[in-house]
């Protein structure tokens, strides 16, 4: 049988973006491999990636437009033409905004593609209906602003620049699981002397990595940080001629902040001996170029700004931003690489319309007026299961009076709220362009099989329903390839120089890594800014998370696992396996204090809601702490629900960001049938 090769590239939201080479066979993807050619991610694939096609050609894809016959919730639908699901929502849509306004239409969308064009391909269409508009703040806008409040723009470092380090911290990041890449460098740099540390709250397979695994009490970094700079102080372990010239007010962090920070109350705070954090900051204060790696698990807390700005100025102290090998990796910003406004195109809003916090998408439904939402269009996101506050969002998706569409490629959670249910293609049928938060690469792949059934992109939808809603701007009647080329035609200063064939030809290159001028920071001062005027703290301090407040025994750690992407993957029955059904991580101790046994079926509850496990008792998890990683369907949860019906709809401290490590549970027998 005539076999291709052709180049892809993996479009789901992780840091790394790797190339990918897909065999297609009789227009179906038949197997898929790293791309050996890609600068970054050098052939290696995770193993949820490592059967794509799978998920491509899943017998559970969604092949037409489905109508709703049954209860919300349930599985009652029957298929539609395109034809007659457009002209549906076209109507209903027309009804809705001319009763209550067009604000009363909600978009919801997050992560399902990261290319730039399908992802944001919505935002022309929404603003121009006059929709409201979605804050998309579910991942980490509380790191963004923390990093922002001390660095400015200050680009982060290559991430294989690690290599040449000879300390390396990963620093609330699990790695091994969601940025395996990064581990290359890490390792290069170990075979080369360097140590390496975990600092987290639990021990995540990360650990395997590490010489070190530091155990921290949740939402405390902060804390630690602030004991460090205390040493690295008081002991002079310090840059002080790399100060004169580059901070922003050491003096202030010294006299007004740092005494408040000895060692013993770092302890107390973080659970970590003091003694063990005057070790670390000798350490750290002694290396030739420490390397911190932030991930995004500490900022996802009531204090998660504060905490990565503390971590932030923690760097500046030792002048390590400013050696090979050293500094902060926060992530890469590479949003200038295009012109993004040519896609999103806010010019098409005729005022800017309201709003709404996606973190809040349960209040948003169930309480809010003037106008209440009574449309709500979901594409590549799956809110009932990762959004926040489960049963207020569930409670909302069940209104009668709420018209709701979801494009998708499965029958989600979420799907089976909808009025109106649409296929949506895999990223093997349509055309991207792709920018990374993990790296510097930027890669454009075209499909490379037909649509599977009757799916289409969102780009595609968008421009129908367009022409539905009568738009008639020669926008939305281009394809995405056009607006690709359109994108590619407008020179940027981060794509300056960068091989222009090559990228067009649908390999992987690199943007080189924005320098600052004449050694000054990319902030307002030109210096890292320690104390920076313009925020509501001017200096750092320890703020404490929402959860030290609240009255159940427990901190739950909502981590992500190898074997999904957030609520993606699921529907391959092998990474389900592989990660041994949804289960809550309890130290033995405390199993036993509880009288539980591993193995058995619990619920962990608290004030927002409750969902049942299955109970695996390890020692990786310290006493106080519970871990349920993964964010699972319904379908295949014990229970009736799945973690996010134990995460509230509080936000971070800046970024208006999700917290979902700061909450607190309990946790009991449960009294259903023993799972075997
Ligand atoms: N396999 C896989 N890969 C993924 C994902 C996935 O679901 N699965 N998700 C993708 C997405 S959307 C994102 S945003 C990235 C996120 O990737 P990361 O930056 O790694 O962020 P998280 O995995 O949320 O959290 C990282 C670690 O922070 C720890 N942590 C929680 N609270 C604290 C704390 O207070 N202090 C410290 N020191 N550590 C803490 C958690 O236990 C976790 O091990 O990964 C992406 N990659
Ligand atoms: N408990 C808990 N909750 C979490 C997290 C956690 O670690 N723990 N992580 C949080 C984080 S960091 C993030 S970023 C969010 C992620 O939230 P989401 O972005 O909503 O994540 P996914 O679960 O991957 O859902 C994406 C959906 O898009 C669909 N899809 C894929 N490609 C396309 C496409 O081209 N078009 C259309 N229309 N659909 C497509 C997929 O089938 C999938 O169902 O989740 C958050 N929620
Ligand atoms: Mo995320």
């Amino acid at each position: 049988m005539p076999k291709e090769i052709k180049r892809s590239v993996c479009p789901f939201d992780c840091p790394d973006t790797c190339g990918l080479l897909v065999e297609v066979t009789e227009g179906r993807a038949v197997r898929v491999i790293g791309d050996l050619e890609h600068p970054y991610t050098r052939g290696m694939l995770c193993p949820k990636m490592l059967h794509y096609e799978e998920t491509v050609h899943s017998p559970l894809r969604l092949t037409t437009p489905l109508i709703r016959t049954g209860a919300k919730g349930g599985d009652g639908f029957r298929p539609v033409s395109w034809a007659e699901a457009v002209a549906e929502i076209a109507g209903r849509w027309r009804a809705i905004i001319e009763k209550y306004g067009a604000e009363a239409i909600l978009p919801y969308s997050y992560a399902g593609t990261m290319g730039l064009v399908q992802r944001n391909s919505g935002h022309p269409f929404f603003h121009r209906l006059g929709a409201s508009r979605l804050a998309r703040t579910i991942c980490s806008p509380a790191k963004d602003a923390g990093w922002q409040a001390v660095m400015g723009e200050t680009a982060a470092p290559h991430p294989d620049s690690v290599a040449k380090s000879d300390l390396v911290v990963l620093w609330g990041i699990n790695a091994a699981v969601t940025s395996i890449h990064f581990l290359h460098g890490v390792r290069e740099a170990r075979k080369n002397g360097a140590r390496v540390w975990l600092i987290d709250t639990y021990e995540t397979p990360t650990a395997a990595a590490a010489d070190r695994t530091f155990l921290v009490r949740p939402g405390s970094d902060g804390a630690l940080a602030l004991g460090l700079m205390h040493v690295l102080v008081r002991d002079g372990l310090i840059d002080p001629a790399f100060i004169n010239e580059h901070v922003q007010g050491f003096a202030e962090l010294k006299e007004q902040v740092l005494p408040a920070y000895p060692p013993e109350e770092a302890e107390r705070l973080t659970g970590l001996p003091a003694e063990v954090i005057e070790q670390m900051a000798r350490k750290y204060g002694t290396a030739a170029a420490p390397f911190i790696r932030l991930g995004s698990g500490l900022s996802r807390y009531g204090n998660g700004a504060m905490t990565v700005r503390t971590i932030a100025c923690l760097t500046a102290l030792t002048g390590a931003c400013n050696k090979p090998g050293g500094g902060c990796f926060p992530g890469t910003a590479t949003g200038s690489a295009f012109a993004m406004k040519e896609v999103t195109r806010e010019d098409f809003m005729a005022r800017p319309s309201r709003i709404i916090n996606m973190n809040r998408l349960g209040h948003a439904l169930n309480e809010m007026a003037d106008p209440p939402v009574m449309g709500l269009y979901v594409y590549h996101s799956n809110p009932a299961a990762v959004t926040p506050d489960q049963n207020a969002v569930l409670r909302g998706l069940a209104r009668e009076d709420l018209f709701t569409v979801v494009h998708e490629r499965f029958m989600t959670d979420t799907a089976r709220y909808a009025d109106i249910v649409l296929p949506a293609t895999s990223s093997l049928e349509h055309s991207d362009i792709y920018r990374s938060y993990g790296t510097y690469c930027v890669q454009r792949a075209g499909a490379v099989i037909p649509a599977v059934g009757e799916s289409k992109s969102n780009w595609e939808v968008f421009c129908l329903l367009a022409e539905a809603m009568g738009f008639d701007e020669p926008f939305f009647s281009q394809s995405a390839d056009d607006l690709i080329d359109h994108l590619l035609a407008i020179p940027t200063p981060m794509r300056s120089g960068i091989d222009q064939e090559a990228l067009s030809a649908g390999r992987a290159v690199e943007l080189s890594v924005p320098g600052g001028t004449e050694g000054r920071f990319r902030t307002p001062s030109g210096k890292i800014e320690i104390l920076n005027p313009r925020v509501c703290h001017p200096l750092p301090c320890y703020l404490p998370p929402h959860g030290e407040k609240d009255p159940f025994p427990f901190r739950l750690m909502t981590a992500p696992t190898l074997f999904a992407l957030n609520a993606s993957f699921y529907e391959q029955e092998e990474l389900r396996r592989r990660q041994g059904g949804m289960s809550l991580q309890m130290n033995p101790d405390d199993a036993r204090e509880l009288g539980l046994a591993d193995g058995e079926r619990v619920v962990a509850w608290n004030d927002v809601g409750e969902a049942a496990f299955v109970l695996r008792s390890t020692p990786k998890v310290p006493c106080g702490v519970v871990v349920a990683e993964g964010v699972w369907w319904l379908a295949y949860a014990p229970g009736s629900r799945s973690v996010n019906a134990l995460t509230s709809q509080r936000l971070t401290d800046e970024g208006e960001g999700s917290t979902f490590y700061d909450n607190r549970v309990d946790v009991r027998r449960d009294a259903a049938d023993k799972i075997v």
